[in-house]
Parts: structure tokens; C-alpha cells; sequence
């Protein structure tokens, strides 16, 4: 398929998807979310790709969903749109494969979402994230009253999503709503070399740890530990648990077979 809406590009097992709508500030519409979960799908069925990468082109990574499309919805088309970006959002963040959100600008609204559906954010120091729905008269519609709850907390996503407010890199930082800030031209280099990291370890241990920690966000603890035994049981029944300790035992690199 090509697309119109984003660019997709893949090197060296790393998947990387630019929303590309710069002239709307990538704002998501229709159009761009099915082109999202049809990039998503394609990573999720190749077995080449380990990681999969979010930016957006120009400065901003995305403004939020298209205000010009929502303007005229009707109650069921808002949530047949709702439903479009919580199936995008939520196929990102419960497929096995890690996901980075390399944000480069304004991160607003369903641009906040998408950045938080992704395992790993990395703001450059130019960016600028909330969540100001409330300011046009609709409650955020991607997942934010969930999401953002879950990573800075319920008292820091409330004051997000009542004052509508931007918070600049650090202040993204600081509340742990990004796991780090770099320089604007680094924010590529370092995204990727993050990534390759990922790659370059044994995949389907580091499948099952995202899986686990998935699982057992809402489980009690001895629920945890069950779901944790059983991803630690299973490495053992594939040949990089073999081959990631012998290379250890015989002091070189580990060749990861397993897709
Ligand atoms: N949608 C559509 N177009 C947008 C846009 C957006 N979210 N953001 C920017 N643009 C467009 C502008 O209209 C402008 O288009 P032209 O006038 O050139 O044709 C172009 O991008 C450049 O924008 P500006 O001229 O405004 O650029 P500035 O640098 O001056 O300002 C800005 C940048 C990011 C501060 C400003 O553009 C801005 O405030 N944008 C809107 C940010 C925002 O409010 N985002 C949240 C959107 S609401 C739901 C489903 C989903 C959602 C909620 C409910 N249900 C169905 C229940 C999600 C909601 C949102 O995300």
C-alpha cells in the first residue's frame, strides 16, 4: 500500500512511521489513523521488524485529531471516530513489539495519546504536550483519561485535562510523562540508537517482558507473579536462552536467532 497521510520506512529491523500532514501540523484525521493501522498491521505480521518508531514531519509531531473533520461530526460519527483511534491506539500499545514515540513538537490532544500508547517517549527540548480538549468542548477522545492517569498519576492528569495547559520538556520530565529530553537534532539519533538496543537483544524475551508488564499493570500480585513465572518459564523453551548464556559463559556476543 502507499500512503498519502505517513511515511513508512524500515532499517535494520527498526520499523519508523512519520505522520506526515505538516501543513496541519499532523493532525489526525480519518484518513491518517487507518494509515496508521494499516503501517501497524504490516509491522505486526513481519517478522523481519522488531520495533516500530513514531515522528512526525516538520515541527510538530501531531496537533491533535483534525478539529476541521470533528467540527461537523454527529454523536455517532464522533464515536465511530473515538472507536478508530482507541483500535489504532490500542493495536500500538498491546502488540508484543516495543514502540517508541520520537517527539519532535507540539504533542497535543491525540498526538499526547499516540505518544502515550507508545512504550518510550523521547521529547526533543522544542516540544510542547497536553491535552486541551476541554478548551474546544469535547473530552479527550484517544485514551488520555486513561493513559495519562496511568503514567503521571490521577492528580497530574486531571490538572492536564481540566486546564488544558502545555507543558514544555522539562516539565514533561519531571512529571514522567516522557522518559528523557535531547536536543533537537539528537532527538533522531538517540531514538534510533535506543532502539537498536532493543533489537539487538533476544526478541522474544524482551516480547514476553512487554507482555508481562502489560498483563500485570491491573493484576494483583500473585496474579503477577504467575504471569511473570510463566514469561520467565517460557525463554526457556526457545534457543536464544541457550545461546544469550553460553555466549555469556564464553565471554562473547550472543547471535539471537529467534523472530
Ligand atoms: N486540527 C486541524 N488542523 C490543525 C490542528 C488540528 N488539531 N492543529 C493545527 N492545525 C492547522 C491549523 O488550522 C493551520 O492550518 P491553516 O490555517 O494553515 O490551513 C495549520 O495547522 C498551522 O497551524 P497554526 O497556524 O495554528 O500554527 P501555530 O504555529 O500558530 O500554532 C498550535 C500551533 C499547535 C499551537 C495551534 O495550531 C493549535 O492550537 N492547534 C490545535 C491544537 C489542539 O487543540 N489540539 C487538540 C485537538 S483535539 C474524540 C476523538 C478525538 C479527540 C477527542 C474526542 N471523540 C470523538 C470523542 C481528540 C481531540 C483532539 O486531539
Amino acid at each position: 500500500m502507499s500512503y498519502k497521510y505517513i511515511k513508512f520506512e524500515v532499517e535494520d529491523h527498526v520499523a519508523l512511521i512519520t505522520v506526515n500532514r505538516p501543513k496541519a501540523l499532523n493532525a489526525l484525521n480519518s484518513d491518517t489513523l487507518r494509515e496508521i493501522e494499516k503501517a501497524v498491521e504490516d509491522i505486526a505480521s513481519d517478522d523481519s521488524i522488531y520495533i516500530m518508531v513514531f515522528t512526525g514531519e516538520g515541527k510538530s509531531f501531531v496537533a491533535g485529531a483534525d478539529i476541521g473533520e470533528m467540527k461537523g461530526f454527529t454523536a455517532e460519527e464522533a464515536r465511530r471516530f473515538a472507536k478508530l483511534g482507541h483500535q489504532v491506539f490500542n493495536r500500538i500499545s498491546s502488540l508484543c513489539k516495543p514502540s517508541i514515540a520520537a517527539i519532535n513538537g507540539y504533542a497535543l490532544g491525540g498526538g499526547c495519546e499516540l505518544a502515550l500508547a507508545c512504550d518510550i517517549r523521547i521529547a526533543s527540548n522544542k516540544v510542547r504536550m497536553g491535552q486541551p480538549e476541554v478548551g474546544l468542548g469535547i473530552t479527550p477522545g484517544f485514551g488520555a483519561t486513561k493513559r495519562l492517569v496511568e503514567v503521571v498519576g490521577q492528580a497530574k492528569a486531571k490538572e492536564l485535562i481540566f486546564t488544558g495547559e502545555y507543558l514544555n520538556a522539562e516539565e514533561a520530565l519531571k512529571i514522567g510523562l516522557v522518559n528523557k529530553v535531547v536536543d533537537m537534532d539528537e532527538l533522531m539519533p538517540v531514538t534510533m540508537k535506543m532502539a537498536q538496543t532493543m533489537a539487538s537483544k533476544a526478541q522474544l524475551a524482551l516480547r514476553y517482558s512487554k507482555l508481562a508488564i502489560e498483563q500485570s499493570i491491573y493484576a494483583d500480585h500473585q496474579t503477577a507473579s504467575h504471569i511473570e513465572t510463566s514469561a520467565f518459564a517460557l525463554c526457556f523453551a526457545n534457543e536464544d536462552q541457550k545461546e544469550g548464556m553460553s555466549a555469556f559463559l564464553e565471554k562473547r556476543n550472543p547471535d539471537f536467532k529467534c523472530k
